[in-house]
């Protein structure tokens, strides 16, 4: 059993092995620290922001996962970019077991070197410590002994790490070894053990022995079952303790102080049109866009928001001390500038929060600062632009989504929540702390790589039914969508297109603020069958209609119109 092919394996093996061990152990310390999340949480860090809008584009589903990331609706970038670390890695593991065949050490030793990357990424994250670098011993500690044990049973060698000679090969494979073959046993004395260099050997011969290759070939076998369950079993483990830890606390919410409640949600238009985004979009189907690969766990006794940089008073606000704040409700269109021309990286809800500007004016502005820096957690950082944060609208220090305490997902215990701003200027989620302080001074994650700053949310239409490509049926075609013009006084009118004919007034839903997106549809008669085309666009409130001059999300969110080509059958 020594084959390339099965030595390439025993890499493999040993190394899901022990990037399971490794995860496992983290999820039971700190889930930031596990090997594989590290590595993938480094590559997305360091990935330009060409290369992840690109990888944006070539996938859109509906989230799923692989193992133990969490890949949400619309972060597809992620899959990408972290699929190309595993299949690399994968490819790196395959490499050190086919060297392990000629020598452990070599094999071993290159396995150990790649969990030595993981572990420098688990440690060199922001907010990580020393400590963090134990689920990476223990991945390198499982891989490496993995691999031994397969290279021993392989080699029919004794598991017991002094003997050197091999108990059960016997005679039967010793002629099969070509000449000027490596002796990699171990051993310094006597016959080689390994039997044979191809497993096909002794299937040519039609050798059945139960001492020779082919009882060797079952202990392998045997053994590669064990390890993959053992795998398998530690990387669930890991991931049911992730999720277990990951269920949020209880909190009890506050009321809106008086007057403050959002006024009731009308009837959205989702009974009447089949397949239309619902006026509001519930926590469980609310987009997610964030750097993260797993869900945060940060809870809420310990959290507090700080203050500081160009402040009269450097604050720091405990999570009861916010909750004792007075609280206002609104509804808010959140809008990701990564979505694409009819993209679903935008969402409505209902916020419960404080507002932003009661909290800055506790800390007194300076005259200085003309960013808000904002941090969460864990160190990533997000600027707003002071002026716009202040300039009356509702910017929220947010506790609530949807009448429920925001889910870990979408920043529990506290994010921001600002209407009209792209979510990548203004929604930190898992919020810790608040700078004043200057563009020139401190740049921001997303600054840093290239994104606009200034960045104020820019009309735009969604056709959500027909869906691309489909085949509707009968002589009434409905189309239906979602439109949002949250600086330029909302959404007073959608505009429909057939195959590039007259634009005709669609029918609007409700109306619920400025800063919300609004429903809309309109029904076609007389489509002949065949592939047609429809497109929509929205006037706001100033009078102004949707462009259609495309532009890309980077670097200041896509505009252009949003185009169904379907069939009529
Ligand atoms: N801490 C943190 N906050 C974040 C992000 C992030 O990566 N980290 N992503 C931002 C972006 S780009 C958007 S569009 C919104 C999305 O919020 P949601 O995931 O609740 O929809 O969160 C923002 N807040
Ligand atoms: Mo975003």
């Amino acid at each position: 059993m020594k084959s390339r092919r099965a030595y390439a394996l025993f890499g493999l093996l040993a190394t899901l092995f022990g990037m399971a061990v490794g995860h496992l152990v983290a999820s039971v310390m700190r889930p930031d620290s596990s090997p594989v999340l590290a590595v993938g949480s480094a590559v997305i860090d360091n990935t330009p922001a060409s290369i992840k809008e690109w990888a944006i584009k070539q996938f859109e589903s509906d989230g799923f996962s692989i193992g133990p990331f969490d890949f949400a609706a619309r972060n597809y970038d992620k899959v990408i970019l972290v699929g190309s670390v595993l299949i690399g890695v994968l490819v790196l593991a395959a490499v050190a077991g086919i060297l392990t065949r000629k020598r452990f050490e070599i094999g071993g030793g290159m396995l150990l070197a790649l969990v030595l990357v993981a572990g420098v990424a688990a440690v060199t994250r922001s907010g990580a410590g020393f400590l963090d670098v134990v689920p990476s011993f223990f991945t390198a500690v499982a891989g490496v002994a993995a691999l031994w044990v397969l290279h021993r049973t392989a080699t029919g060698q004794s598991l017991d790490p002094r003997a050197g000679i091999s108990d059960h090969s016997g005679a039967a494979g010793r002629g099969n070894l070509p000449s000027g073959m490596v002796d990699v046993s171990g051993g310094t004395t006597g016959p080689v053990p390994s039997g044979s260099d191809d497993d096909s050997v002794s299937h040519d011969t039609g050798v059945v022995s139960t001492g020779g290759p082919n009882a060797r070939r079952r202990t392998v076998l045997i053994t590669s079952g064990v390890l993959a369950g053992a795998a398998i079993v530690a990387g669930s483990a890991g991931r049911w303790i992730g999720n277990l830890r990951a269920r949020a606390e209880d909190v009890t919410l506050p009321s809106p102080a008086a007057g403050e409640t959002a006024p009731a949600l009308p009837e959205g238009l989702e009974g009447r049109v089949d397949g239309i985004t619902p006026l509001r979009i519930s926590n469980a189907d609310f987009y997610r866009v964030d750097t993260r690969l797993d869900v945060p766990v940060v809870d809420s006794d310990g959290w507090s928001l700080k203050v500081d940089g160009d402040v009269d008073n450097e604050l720091e606000i405990s999570f009861d001390e916010l909750l004792d704040m007075p609280m206002v409700e609104r509804d808010i269109t959140l809008t990701c500038v990564s979505n694409s021309v009819g993209g679903k990286y935008v969402g409505g809800a209902r916020w419960l929060g404080v507002p932003l500007q009661d909290v800055l004016d506790r800390a007194g502005v300076g005259s200085q600062a003309d960013q808000i820096l904002s941090t969460d957690f864990d160190g990533m950082t997000i600027s707003t632009p002071l002026d716009l944060a202040t300039d009356g609208r509702d910017a929220l220090i947010a506790v609530g989504m949807n009448g429920e305490q925001l889910p870990r997902e979408h920043g529990f215990p506290v994010r921001m929540v600002i209407p009209g701003l792209y979510g990548f200027i203004s929604a930190t989620k898992w919020l810790t702390k608040l700078t004043l302080t200057t563009y020139a001074e401190q740049e921001a994650y997303w600054t840093k790589k290239g994104w606009g700053t200034d960045t104020p949310i820019k009309p735009s239409t969604r056709i959500d039914t027909p869906r691309v490509l489909s085949t509707v049926t009968g002589d009434e075609l409905v189309v239906g969508g979602v439109a949002w013009a949250q600086n330029d006084g909302g959404v007073t009118k959608v505009q429909v297109q057939v195959d590039g004919g007259a634009w005709m007034d669609a029918e609007v839903g409700a109306d619920v603020n400025n800063v919300y997106w609004r429903q809309w549809f309109l029904v076609v008669k007389g489509l002949k069958s065949g592939n047609h085309r429809v497109a929509a666009r929205c006037i706001d409130g100033s009078g102004g209609t949707q462009t259609a001059a495309r532009a890309e999300p980077f670097p200041e969110g896509a505009s252009g119109i949003h185009t169904v080509q379907f069939t009529v059958g």
